[in-house]
């Protein structure tokens, strides 16, 4: 930005509101050389502001962007956003510049038989996809074909559309790889998937590897720091003394794949010692007795030989939560301990909400809480009308009983490729391949289809796997339909067209997916623009597409959250469940008890664990510049080695050092540090991208998939993604 410019703030917000250049305030990120490059000209030319919500995670925040001569010169955050709360972090700001990539996709794209892409035109892409889909259809049935999509507005509304318009439910998730063996875990305790810990009014919090500050949502790491301003007891559990630990109390180092043992020897203490919520579990509960009879065993001195944790700190962690109960809880956590990482990642899930049970924080302030969310409404227009539900449930709901159907088993439907029941598949916003399970076995499968499509933006690795890649337009090109927000008061926000369309041949996903539905013989599911859709569910809740656009984001306040125990549940008995029916089913026992982790390691091995690093999404922001630019300064892909363990190596900071596991072996520079606990090795989530089109992401650092197996969490269906131990040594001894 330039410093030359005059400084002053923009009074009105409005689509389209039109103000001199020199209203421009604040200033971040580069947005590439263009701004100081270009000052002149902006000086003189006319600022566009757009409402929009950010692409870079599955937060979606929302934001004003500023657009000066068709460039985004700035984005200021919603401060009505539930997630966003008024601020963007970095990723927010630098994925902007995935719109001027070099590295965009910009054609359509075929593999040849010699293997290299080669474009084509838009018509026979469809032509020819359409043509292969009807013939799985037909010859193999509806449920032959798989779409795996990343849940975002359109994205999620088209492809499901589109798929049940054939007769499939097989639309996925990225859920294998992220949260939902946690949901799943959740709904068979609570009968929902998840709650929110209402951290700022705690009086005391633990952690389970859940870290705000690196696993970034801007709306909880300002709770978290208010929390902690306030004095709140903020405990983090964690592997890794984490970025979170700057605004924590205590760093409790734990083996990674033991947080089950240490909330079973908690629920010990407490229900032993009779320390619990004896009018929330006789009226609000059931089963309960059949879990406190389980329980004795997993004493804290049990749970110390496999946590790490000292016994006597396990017992005062479940005295302090008890003597800070109702305001207290353990939060649900994301993605590492319950999420997808463990064989007792969904079990790990469900006896957390039993915990929390006993405390009786349930709805209450500074317990665990429930916010509001509001959705669209039935449409009335025959156009909008819904295909017909599929016949059958979705690929992977037999062999995986607890998974959330809502997100599906994306993992197995892939290997179904092998056994013949898939036969073709397409990829929307997902690089499955590059992240879901071990990407060299994903590839494969995905090789032997049928019929394999991705749309995306740029060449990734599971661009790389199929026969035809679709240039889907960049976020900041396209309206997308509006996304309902849940939070303390729930919005609605919009995607919205902040840039005119970069590359001719780009198509926005609704037109890819309506072209394909005409072409697929499904058309009259697709009779409408996304500008009606949007304006339609928008009149649903009383408002309108063009209202929405000048306002940028609606809130409900008659929905506002209003703190009141809960006392009711989504359960089939209406009450938190202590027993399952389903978790015995499939081979746990009716109350959780201790499940070993799939592997654990030996003397000289290590568990490889991963974990979000604040400047950077999964895969995605890699070949982003002005991110990349950061990690290579300050060595941010580097895994972590504990000191003592590296002493005893003889491995020295920045040592190059060879890891390998049972499927795959890499070198990289290592970070010797004391934030780390002797059994674990830390690999951050974001680098070992493999794709020579990626020009500024190819071949940094190491991909934690690429040590993992394949193999899904027996029940629940998570990718297992921490269950691979590793050795390391100095490179070339
Ligand atoms: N910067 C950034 N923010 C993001 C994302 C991103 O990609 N980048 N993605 C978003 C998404 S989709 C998700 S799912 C969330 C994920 O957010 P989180 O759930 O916070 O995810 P992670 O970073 O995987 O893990 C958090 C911490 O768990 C620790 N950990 C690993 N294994 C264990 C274990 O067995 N037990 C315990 N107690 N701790 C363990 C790790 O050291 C790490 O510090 O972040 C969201 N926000
Ligand atoms: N290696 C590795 N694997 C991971 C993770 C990780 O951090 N590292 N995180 C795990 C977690 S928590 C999750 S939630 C999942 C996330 O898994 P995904 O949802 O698949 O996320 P990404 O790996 O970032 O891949 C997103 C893809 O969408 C593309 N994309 C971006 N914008 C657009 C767009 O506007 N249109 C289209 N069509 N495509 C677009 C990107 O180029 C990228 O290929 O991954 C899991 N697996
Ligand atoms: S948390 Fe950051 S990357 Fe995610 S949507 Fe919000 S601003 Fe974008
Ligand atoms: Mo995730």
């Amino acid at each position: 930005m330039s410093q030359s410019m005059t400084r002053r703030s923009f009074v009105k917000r409005g689509t389209g509101a039109a103000v001199a250049a020199a209203a421009l305030g604040g200033g971040f990120v580069s947005f590439g050389d263009w701004s100081t490059a270009h000052a002149d000209e902006a000086a003189s030319a006319e600022v566009k502001q757009v409402h929009s919500l950010c692409n870079s995670c599955s937060s979606k925040c929302g934001f004003t962007a500023h657009v000066v001569t068709g460039r985004v010169r700035t984005m200021i955050g919603d401060a009505e956003h539930p997630y966003c709360d008024g601020t963007l972090c970095a990723r927010g700001y630098g994925y902007a510049d995935i719109a001027y990539s070099e590295d965009r996709l910009t054609n359509p794209l075929k593999r040849t038989d010699s293997g290299a892409f080669e474009a084509i035109s838009w018509d026979d892409a469809i032509k020819e996809i359409a043509e292969k889909i009807k013939r799985i259809v037909e010859d193999d049935g509806p449920q032959a074909l798989a779409m795996i999509q990343d849940p975002r507005p359109s994205g999620s509304y088209y492809t499901k559309r589109f798929m049940n318009a054939l007769g499939s439910a097989n639309v996925y998730t990225h859920g294998v790889a992220c949260n939902m063996s946690k949901v799943s875990g959740t709904m068979q305790a609570l009968g929902v998937g998840d709650f929110t810990s209402d951290v700022a009014n705690a009086n005391m919090v633990v952690f389970l590897g859940r870290s705000y500050a690196d696993g970034i949502r801007p709306s909880s790491l300002h709770m978290l720091k208010e929390a902690h301003d306030r004095g709140v007891h903020l405990v983090m559990v964690d592997p890794r003394q984490n970025a979170s630990c700057l605004y924590v109390d205590e760093w409790i180092p734990i083996r990674p794949g033991t947080d089950l043992a240490f909330i079973l020897a908690m629920a010990n203490v407490l229900v032993s010692e009779d320390t619990y919520d004896h009018d929330y579990i006789a009226n609000y509960t059931e089963g309960f007795e059949d879990w406190a009879a389980r329980l004795p065993e997993y004493t804290p001195e049990w749970a110390a030989k496999i946590t790490g944790i000292p016994a006597e700190t396990i017992t005062r962690l479940a005295h302090e939560l008890w003597e800070a109960a109702p305001a207290a809880s353990i939060e649900q956590g994301w993605r590492a301990s319950f999420g997808c990482s463990h064989k007792n990642s969904g079990e790990t899930a469900r006896a957390l909400c039993l915990f929390n049970t006993l405390l009786g924080c349930w709805g209450a302030e500074g317990g665990a809480v429930f916010y509001p969310s509001v959705s669209a409404g039935k449409l009335e227009d025959p156009r909008f009308a819904a295909p017909p539900a599929p016949a059958e449930k979705i690929v992977g709901a037999k062999e995986f009983p607890l998974a959330a159907a809502s997100m599906g088993v994306s993992t197995y439907a892939l290997q179904q490729i092998e056994e013949g029941a898939v036969k073709g598949v397409i990829f929307y916003q997902s690089n499955c391949v590059g992240g879901y399970s071990n990407p060299k076995q994903l590839d494969e499968w995905v090789r032997k289809a049928e019929l394999s499509v991705a749309i995306d933006v740029q060449m990734t690795e599971t661009c790389a796997a199929c026969q035809y890649v679709l240039p889907d337009t960049s976020y900041l090109e396209r309206l997308e339909i509006p996304e309902f927000v849940g939070g303390k008061v729930p919005v609605v926000a919009l995607r919205d067209r902040v840039l005119d369309k970069i590359h001719p041949e780009t198509k926005p996903v609704d037109e890819i997916f309506s072209e394909l539905g005409r072409a697929c013989g499904v058309g009259q599911y697709f009779d409408f623009t996304v500008d009606e859709l949007a304006d339609a569910q928008l009149a649903t809740v009383g408002l309108s597409l063009a209202q929405l656009q000048k306002e940028g984001i609606a809130t409900f306040p008659e929905k506002a959250y209003k703190p009141a125990p809960k006392t009711t549940w989504g359960t089939p008995s209406k009450k938190v469940q202590f027993t399952s029916e389903a978790c015995a089913k499939a081979g746990f026992t009716p109350s959780p008890t201790w499940v070993e982790p799939l592997v654990m390691p030996e003397e000289g091995q290590f568990r490889l664990i991963g974990g979000k690093q604040t400047i950077h999404t999964h895969t995605q922001t890699a070949n982003i510049a002005s991110l990349m630019a950061i990690s290579e300064m300050y060595g941010l892909e580097r895994p972590w080695i504990n000191a003592d363990v590296a002493r005893e190596l003889g491995i020295e900071d920045g040592d190059e050092v060879e890891i390998s596991s049972d499927v795959f072996t890499g070198k990289t520079r290592i970070k010797v540090t004391e934030r780390i606990e002797p059994t674990s090795i830390y690999l951050p989530s974001h680098y070992g991208r493999m794709i020579p089109e990626q020009h500024v992401s190819y071949g940094i650092g190491l991909s934690q998939m690429d040590f993992v197996p394949f193999h899904i969490e027996p029940g629940y269906g998570g990718t297992m993604a921490q269950e691979t131990v590793v050795t390391v040594k100095k490179a070339g001894e």
